[in-house]
C-alpha cells in the first residue's frame, strides 16, 4: 500500500489545513447558522454532534477522500468477514463474531465459530443462572455473597469498566471485586472483604500464562486452602475463563468449569468472549444479551453506512485531521456520568495498545502521528481539576464528551445540573470569551480600567478549541455496548488510515518477557551485573536493603 503521506489525499488536507488553520471554531458558527444540522449522526441508539469541529464541508469532502483512497471500507469487510487482519500474529480479529445477534455464519479456516460461540454463552447463562438464583453454592452449602475475578489487562479492564458502568442493574447479593496487580496489597485487601465459604474466584486469562494472574490465583487457592477447605472444594469455587485448557487443568481448575474462547479474541477485545462472565454474573444473561445487541447495531450500522454518515469513521477522521495536521498528541475522554468512571482507563488500553506503532502493517517505519494519547475522569470532576489546561493551557486536546440524559439514579436537580455544565464546557472551551467581552463583563462588575488592563490576558480565554459530544438517552446495556462497539470500530479505521496493525502488543510481551528474565535473576541472591549500570543498581540495591543476598 501507497504510504499514508504519499496520498494525495493526504497531501490535499495538508493544503486544507494550511487554508483554514487561522478561522476561528466561531467564525465557522456565524457563518452558518444550520452547523449543528450538518454536522450530527445518529447510529445504534447514540447520537453525535461533531459541528464544534475545525470542520467545513470542504474539510468533510478532504478527509472522506482520505478514506476512500486508505480503503476503509474493504479493511472494515476484511476484519467482519474474518480474514487475517493480524498478520504479525497470523489470525482474524473477530470480536464482531462473538456479538453476531443475525444468523450469518463467520468463518475462520473454513469453519463456521458461531456454534461455538453460541455454545459457550448458554454454558455462561446456565452456570451465571445457578449462581445467580442461589443454586450454585459454595463447599459450605451457602450461595455465593462475593465473586473475585482475577485477571489483568484485556482481561480485568473491560469486565471491570462494564460491571461498574452497569453497577444501577447489578445483582443485590453478589459484589464483584477485580484483582489485577501483582502488588500483594491488591489481592490481600481484597480478601479481607471476603468469606471463602462463599466466594468465587474467576481465574481470566486469555494464555494462563501471565504470571500476574497466574501468581495472585495460587495465592488465592492458597487461602482458600488454609481457611478449611479441600481440594475437592475447589471445583465449587474457582472456575476459569481462557483459550489454554491445558494450563488450566494444570492449575487444578475442573475442565467443566472452564469457559473457552479463541484465539481470534484479542485480550482488549475480549468482554465479549467468555471474559464478560463477572458482568453476566452481576446484570443477568438477559442484559448482557442485551449489551451484545448494542454492540451489533453499533457493527451493522459500521458496516453499512456509507463512509459520510457513519459515526465510528467520523471519529477516526477526526482523530486523524487532529493528530497528523494539528499536531495535537493527546484525546480527552470526559463522560459526564459517574459510573463511567473506568470508561477513560478501557478506552486507554483499546486505543493506545492497539495504535501506539512505529511501523506500518508491511514493517517499514512510519513517517506520521498514529496513536494519541487518551486519558480522563468523569466530569464535573476533570473540571476542578485539569480543565484549566484545557481552556488556557497551550495543547490542542480534542475532547470527547459522553452524557446520559436520564440519571439511573434521579435526584432532585442533579442531573440537570450535570447536563449544564456538560454543555457549558463544550461551549466555553469553543466560544472562549474575547477581552472586548471581559472587559464589558468586568465594567458591568464596577471594575476599574486599571484593574481591566491587568486583568484582560489573564481572564480572557482564546476559546477555539474543538470537541464532540455523544448523547444517550440512558447508560443502559444495550447503550454502553453500542458505546465499546463505537470506540472499537473508530479504533480501528484510524489503523486503516495510518496502515498499521491494531491488533497485535508486542510491548506488552516484552514487558512479561523482562519481568521474568528480571525475576529469574533475583532469586538467584547474587549481585546482578548483566543490565546496563542504572538496572544493575537497582537490583543490587533493592537485594541489599531487603537482605536477601546470599
Ligand atoms: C490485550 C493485551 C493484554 C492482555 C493481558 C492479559 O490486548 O494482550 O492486556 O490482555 O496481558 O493477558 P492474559 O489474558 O493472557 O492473561
Amino acid at each position: 500500500m501507497t504510504n499514508p503521506v504519499d496520498l494525495e489525499a493526504w497531501k490535499a488536507l495538508a493544503a486544507h489545513h494550511d487554508d483554514i488553520k487561522t478561522t476561528h471554531l466561531r467564525e465557522l458558527f456565524a457563518a452558518d447558522p444550520t452547523r449543528f444540522d450538518k454536522f450530527q449522526l445518529s447510529a445504534a441508539g447514540l447520537f453525535l454532534d461533531y459541528s464544534k469541529n475545525h470542520l467545513t464541508e470542504e474539510t468533510h469532502r478532504c478527509l472522506l477522500a482520505l478514506a476512500e483512497a486508505s480503503n476503509v471500507t474493504g479493511k472494515l469487510h476484511s476484519m467482519f468477514s474474518g480474514e487475517m487482519v493480524n498478520p504479525t500474529e497470523a489470525r482474524p480479529a473477530l470480536h464482531t463474531a462473538l456479538r453476531n445477534r443475525g444468523s450469518e455464519p463467520v468463518i475462520v479456516d473454513g469453519q463456521d465459530v458461531m456454534p461455538p460461540v453460541r455454545d459457550v454463552l448458554e454454558r455462561l447463562g446456565r452456570f451465571s443462572d445457578a449462581v445467580r438464583d442461589g443454586s450454585w453454592t459454595g463447599y459450605t452449602g451457602q450461595p455465593i455473597t462475593d465473586v473475585v475475578n482475577i485477571g489483568i489487562g484485556g482481561s480485568d479492564l473491560g469486565p471491570l469498566m462494564a460491571v461498574e458502568a452497569l453497577a444501577p442493574f447489578a445483582h443485590k447479593r453478589l459484589a464483584l471485586h477485580f484483582v489485577s496487580n501483582v502488588d500483594g496489597s491488591h489481592m490481600v485487601s481484597t480478601l479481607k472483604k471476603v468469606n471463602p465459604e462463599t466466594t468465587l474466584f474467576i481465574v481470566a486469562s486469555k494464555t494462563f500464562t501471565t504470571q500476574e494472574t497466574l501468581t495472585n490465583a495460587h495465592s488465592a487457592r492458597s487461602w482458600f486452602l488454609d481457611s478449611g477447605a479441600s481440594e475437592a472444594d475447589i471445583a465449587r469455587h474457582f472456575v476459569a475463563l481462557s483459550t489454554n485448557s491445558s494450563a488450566v487443568t494444570a492449575f487444578g481448575i475442573d475442565a467443566n468449569n472452564m469457559f473457552g474462547f479463541w484465539d481470534w479474541v484479542g485480550g482488549r477485545y475480549s468482554l465479549w468472549s467468555a471474559i464478560g462472565l463477572p458482568l453476566i454474573l452481576s446484570v443477568g444473561m438477559e442484559r448482557f444479551e442485551q449489551f451484545l445487541q448494542g454492540a451489533y447495531d453499533m457493527d451493522q450500522h459500521t458496516r453499512t453506512a456509507p463512509l459520510a454518515v457513519n459515526m465510528p469513521v467520523t471519529l477516526a477522521l477526526l482523530t486523524v485531521w487532529y493528530n497528523n495536521f494539528w499536531g495535537a498528541h493527546s484525546h480527552l475522554i470526559a463522560p459526564y456520568d459517574q459510573y463511567l468512571h473506568r470508561f477513560p482507563a478501557y478506552l486507554q488500553q483499546l486505543t493506545m495498545e492497539s495504535n501506539g506503532k512505529s511501523v506500518h502493517v508491511n514493517g517499514s517505519a512510519v513517517q506520521l502521528a498514529t496513536g494519541p494519547v487518551v486519558w480522563g475522569e468523569p466530569g464535573t470532576n476533570g473540571q476542578h481539576a485539569y480543565f484549566q489546561l484545557l481552556h488556557q493551557g497551550t495543547h490542542l486536546i480534542p475532547t470527547d464528551f459522553i452524557m446520559a440524559l436520564e440519571s439511573l439514579n434521579p435526584l432532585g436537580i442533579h442531573q440537570e445540573l450535570l447536563m449544564a455544565n456538560c454543555f457549558a464546557q463544550s461551549e466555553a472551551l469553543m466560544m472562549g470569551k474575547t477581552k472586548a467581552e471581559l472587559k464589558a463583563e468586568m465594567q458591568a462588575a464596577g471594575a476599574s480600567e486599571e484593574d481591566i488592563k491587568q486583568l484582560a490576558g489573564h481572564r480572557s480565554f482564546s476559546g477555539n478549541r474543538p470537541s464532540n459530544t455523544l448523547l444517550v438517552q440512558q447508560m443502559s446495556p444495550h447503550a454502553l455496548g453500542a458505546l465499546i462497539a463505537l470506540y472499537e470500530h473508530k479504533v480501528f479505521v484510524e489503523a486503516a488510515i495510518w496502515d498499521i496493525n491494531p491488533f497485535d502488543q508486542w510491548g506488552v510481551e516484552l514487558g512479561k518477557q523482562l519481568a521474568k528474565s528480571i525475576h529469574h535473576e533475583m532469586e538467584q541472591k547474587n549481585t546482578v551485573s548483566s543490565h546496563d549500570s542504572s538496572t544493575n543498581g537497582l537490583i543490587n540495591r533493592a537485594l541489599k536493603l531487603k537482605n536477601l543476598l546470599a
